[in-house]
């Protein structure tokens, strides 16, 4: 592949922002038109991570915008819905949350990953705007908190998720095993609208994946999204491994903020600590093989599918180099797209290999930009730069090529799912800026 050159870059980060100014509403950033018209909470914060370079009010109301529909007990939703947009389900009628949601907010009841604290963190590097930063900084305690708490009553340092949406790998291989095992009944109608902005299904989770869903969905409306409740009982509880990856770098960034607010840093630290000393025994079961797994709380089993999520907690930066020198020879393998089976060099969702693949199935196959931009930030802190750098030309290759699509089949590098989607764009102008310090 060719050295990637200013000119394209510069050409690349234009369009970048124009996807980004298209999918702007005054308020916050859509993921994409029509399959996504409202804000999801880990989007917004990637989106803001580009913002920063550019348009630090943006970055600054973005992330406004998602903390001001943090609920009391610390949860920042996944989804706030703009009452205007009806184009998707499930609505907001739908989640039952009206009690739960701050006065005048709609939200889902679920979570995301908290990629917020790490945006925060990026706002403030680019602004020097302490006041933006002294505002957010008790709502991503809490959100931190509520993670490590509710979301942890064993005390193990790493947070459950309830749901596949939890993780934002919505259909994911990673989930099938815990997913059929529900029995999912008195399911009330519902019509799907996602399938009318995709080319085909098979762009999509299958019909019966979104009756589980809504299943989980049902079971904690019945808990009344009672976390104490749902802990006991929930029949789908995971220690996502991505997520958990996500906020070790969130607590770093959190840490970070204390330490220029002059804030507590003692129970920040804490969790920092019990993190570090159990990341490796919860999600490492083998490390010979040195690759990293989801853990099943309720099967007290790892969940050995072959994802991109088992190269991700590189990012975490956690783990000891002599460590992740081994897990990193995996982005040489097959299954791992670099042997001239795919036309870009880049980690697609699940292993090229193995069974569950699926080349245009969303989160089954695919190259999605955000965890090649994970893997990418955790590359380079371990100071792999050689293989960052084949990375980094390989996701703006793609894009340049491509256009800024919601993932791409690892074979030929086509575009599917949302066009102009944000987070691509997004993280995109993060990989120019880069080298361009402009
Ligand atoms: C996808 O998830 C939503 C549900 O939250 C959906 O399929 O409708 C996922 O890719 C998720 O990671 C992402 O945040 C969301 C919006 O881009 O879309």
């Amino acid at each position: 592949m060719g050295v990637f050159l200013n000119d394209e870059q510069l050409d690349l980060k234009t369009r970048a922002k124009n996807a980004l100014s298209s999918n702007w509403t005054g308020k916050y950033t859509i993921p994409s038109k029509e399959l996504y018209p409202h804000l999801w909470s880990w989007d917004s914060a990637f989106i803001s991570i580009g913002y920063a370079h550019y348009d630090l009010d943006k970055a600054r109301i973005e992330l406004d915008s998602i903390l001001s529909a943090q609920w009391d007990n610390g949860l920042v939703p996944h989804i706030v819905f703009n009452p205007k947009s009806i184009g998707y389900f499930p609505s907001p009628e739908f989640w039952k949350t009206d009690e739960l949601s701050p006065p005048g907010k709609l939200t889902s009841g679920i979570i995301q990953p908290p990629v917020h604290a790490i945006a925060a963190l990026k706002y403030y590097n680019h602004a020097q705007d302490k006041e933006a930063i002294r505002r957010w900084f008790p709502c991503l305690k809490k959100w931190h908190r509520y993670l490590l708490e509710n979301r942890d009553p064993e005390h193990s340092g790493f947070a459950s998720i309830y749901h596949p949406w939890e993780s934002g790998f919505d259909n994911s291989p990673r989930w099938d095993d815990a997913i059929a095992r529900l029995e999912p009944k008195d399911l009330t109608e519902y019509k799907r609208v996602d399938l009318e902005h995709v080319r085909s299904a098979e762009e999509r989770p299958t019909n019966d994946q979104y009756d589980r869903y809504i299943y989980l969905v049902e079971t904690l409306k019945k808990f009344d999204y009672d976390d104490k409740k749902v802990y006991a009982k929930m029949p789908f509880k995971i220690k996502d491994v991505v997520l958990n990856t996500i906020l070790v770098v969130a607590n770093k960034a959190l840490l970070e903020l204390a330490q220029i607010l002059g804030e507590d840093k003692s129970e920040i630290s804490e969790w920092l600590g019990r993190e570090e000393d159990m990341f490796l025994k919860q999600f490492c079961p083998d490390t010979d093989e040195a690759l990293f797994y989801d853990y099943d709380v309720i099967t007290g089993e790892p969940i050995r599918k072959r994802t991109v999520a088992t190269l991700i907690p590189i990012y975490a930066d956690i783990v000891e180099k002599s460590m992740i020198e081994k897990t990193v020879t995996w982005l040489d393998h097959s299954n791992f797209c670099a042997t001239g089976m795919c036309k870009y060099p880049l980690v697609p969702s699940t292993s090229i290999d193995s069974p569950y693949f699926a080349h245009i199935t969303y989160w089954r196959g695919p190259i999605w930009i955000n965890t090649n931009w994970m893997i990418y930030q955790g590359l380079r802190a371990y100071n792999f730069e050689g293989k960052a750098e084949k990375l980094r030309n390989a996701i703006l290759k793609l894009v340049s090529e491509k256009g800024f699509y919601e993932y791409y089949d690892p074979h030929d590098g086509e575009g599917y799912g949302g066009e102009n989607f944000s987070w691509s764009a997004s993280l995109t102008i993060d990989l120019i800026k880069k080298c361009d310090l402009g």
